[in-house]
């Protein structure tokens, strides 16, 4: 039977593959509900300690799918925000909050909310040949799912601003110099170097990973004082866990940390 998410647990990594390659892997409900299944048992289970999240085919994803009934359009006006209310805030929300790493491998076109939701992971590398559409100017609408909220803090509001209103493809290789993305590569590398990149961050200490996650998320809108205490509340918990014992324990006896994600 298709499916238009294929999940797999290996090593601590589970993979996730959105799985429409004749739609460029737009999103319909189907796939929300399975993604955020997904998500979900990534929160869950303490044996997945990093997502990798990529795309089947020639693109990653080419956003909302427009060829359905509930966003076409026809005679009567139709209210986005419900399909933004129900599945794409959510959606964002989810992985920005969730406490592990997620490692985003574009594997071509990232169009839409397709490119926005590929900036809301943790860490992106792109194949050479991969781009960014800020597509949604084209057809009348405004960047969504993070989109006016991730680019001018990842490249500036110069370039955010042109991205959006001329919706021009952003090649990979542009997108890792203007500091959007974390790491281009060459076609055939990217499967590889994205999962050892995904082994190694399962294999490291999860807590402290959730922990930087919400620094981060944090700092965007915090005052230094603000952060500078929320900093100390986090090395707190940090210091309380297995892996910090582990990690110093290491370090002092000079060989490799054995983290457990405790
Ligand atoms: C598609 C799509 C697609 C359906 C390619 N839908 N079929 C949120 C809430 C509510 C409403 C609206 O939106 C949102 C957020 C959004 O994401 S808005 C932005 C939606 N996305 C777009 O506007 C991108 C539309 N796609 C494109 O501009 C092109 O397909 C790109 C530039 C991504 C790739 O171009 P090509 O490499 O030339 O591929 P293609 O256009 O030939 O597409 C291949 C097939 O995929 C084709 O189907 P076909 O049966 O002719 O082979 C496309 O119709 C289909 N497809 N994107 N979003």
């Amino acid at each position: 039977m298709s499916t238009s998410i294929l999940v797999s647990v290996e090593a601590g990594v589970q993979r996730i593959t959105l799985n429409r390659p004749d739609k460029l892997n737009a999103f319909n409900p189907e796939m929300h509900g399975l993604l955020r299944a997904a998500l979900a048992q990534a929160d869950s289970d303490p044996a997945i300690r990093c997502v990798l999240l990529t795309g089947a085919g020639r693109g990653f994803c080419a956003g909302q799918d427009l060829s359905e009934r509930e966003v076409k359009g026809g005679d009567a006006p139709i209210d986005l925000a419900v399909t933004i209310s129900v599945y794409y805030n959510p959606l964002v929300r989810r992985m920005r909050a969730l406490p592990k790493p997620i490692v985003c491998a574009v594997n071509g076109v990232a169009a839409g909310a397709g490119a926005s939701i590929a900036l809301a992971c943790d860490l992106v590398l792109a194949a050479r040949s991969a781009s960014f559409i800020q597509a949604f100017a084209r057809i009348g609408l405004v960047p969504d799912s993070g989109g006016t909220y991730f680019l001018p803090r990842l490249v500036g509001r110069a370039r955010a601003m042109g991205l959006a209103l001329l919706g021009d493809k952003l090649a990979a290789e542009d997108a890792e110099r203007w500091g959007m993305i974390w790491k281009c590569v060459d076609d055939d590398k990217l499967p590889e170097e994205a999962a050892k990149l995904a082994q190694m961050l399962a294999r490291g200490p999860t807590r402290g990973y959730g922990l930087i996650k919400r620094a981060l998320e944090a700092s965007t809108d915090n005052t230094l004082d603000a952060q500078l205490e929320l900093e100390r509340d986090l090395q707190r918990e940090a210091g309380f866990s297995g892996d910090y014992r582990e990690g110093v324990a290491a370090f002092l006896a000079k060989r490799k940390p054995e983290f457990t994600g405790r």
